[in-house]
């Protein structure tokens, strides 16, 4: 059943058909397929097809990638409320897009990977300062403060990792509280999270889980 949701949904988002693509995925909930399943094998997928279509100019325009990412959104959120509660919270962490990033799907995504691998996850939006990042991190008690950039110079900025990275010196919160950072230019660079001084770095959400939890076990030590 699963590839004829998601070859129906694929279409349906290609034609930025809102209303077509909702009623598909609330077929598929009422048919028997999970939250989980929906967000992880038919959003998921159908967003990196169309990131790679955009990329490979394969007649996707940024009018479909936008669409893509409201429809992906909209499901996510209400699928994100259906999803199993985890039996123990594992972990905690507070995440945001860095300071001028509005991309917030991904984060999005990340997010309800976390919810299923049992970590806690805090919100803090789109276009997060630093020194919130910091606050919000101790606010909440979180172990790990997750920032997600999808531009070069979000990444990069002084605005961003590096500056939280700073601010967590400055407040001797280094060993205490660690940085993880994902988004597109830290898929194209393997090593750009170095340089921006995070602690690690992951390509998706799922990576996401297993890293922050080797990061848990650092701290702990
Ligand atoms: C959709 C989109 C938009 C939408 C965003 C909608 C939304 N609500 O998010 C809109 C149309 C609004 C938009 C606007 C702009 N965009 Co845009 N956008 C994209 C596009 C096509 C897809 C991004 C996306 O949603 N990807 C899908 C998600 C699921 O992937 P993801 O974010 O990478 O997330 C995954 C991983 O990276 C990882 N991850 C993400 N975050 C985190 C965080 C942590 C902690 C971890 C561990 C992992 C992790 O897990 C996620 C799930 O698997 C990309 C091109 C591309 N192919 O990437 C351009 C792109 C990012 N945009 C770009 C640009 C330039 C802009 C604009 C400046 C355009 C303009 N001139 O106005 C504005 C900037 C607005 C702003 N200030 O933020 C450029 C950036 C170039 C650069 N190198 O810096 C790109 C690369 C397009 C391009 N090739 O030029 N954009």
């Amino acid at each position: 059943m699963i590839n004829e949701v998601r070859k129906a949904y694929n279409q349906a988002i290609f034609d930025t058909d809102k209303i077509l693509a909702m009623r598909i995925v609330h077929d598929a909930l009422d048919r028997g397929l999970s939250p989980e399943d929906i967000v992880f094998k038919v959003v998921v997928p159908s967003i990196e097809y169309m990131s790679t279509s955009f990329g490979q100019d394969f007649g996707a325009s940024l009018a479909q990638h936008f669409m893509t990412a409201q429809i992906a959104a909209l499901v996510t959120d209400e699928m994100l409320s259906k999803f199993t509660s985890p039996p123990e919270i594992v972990g905690k962490i507070v995440i945001g897009t860095s300071q001028g990033d509005f991309h917030g799907l991904g984060k999005k995504i990340v997010i309800g990977c976390l919810k299923a691998q049992m970590i806690e996850s805090v919100d803090l939006g789109l276009n997060v300062s630093p020194e919130k990042f910091v606050d919000e991190a101790i606010e909440h008690n979180a172990q790990i403060i997750g920032i997600s950039s999808m531009m070069l110079h979000t990444a990069r900025g002084e605005n961003g990792c590096l500056k939280v990275r700073q601010i967590l010196k400055e407040r001797n919160l280094a060993d205490k509280i660690k940085i993880i950072v994902g988004g597109a230019p830290y898929r194209y660079n393997h090593d750009l999270y170095k340089l921006v001084q995070a602690d690690a770095w992951a390509e998706n959400g799922i990576d996401a889980g297993l890293v922050l939890k080797k990061l848990l076990e650092e701290i702990k030590q």
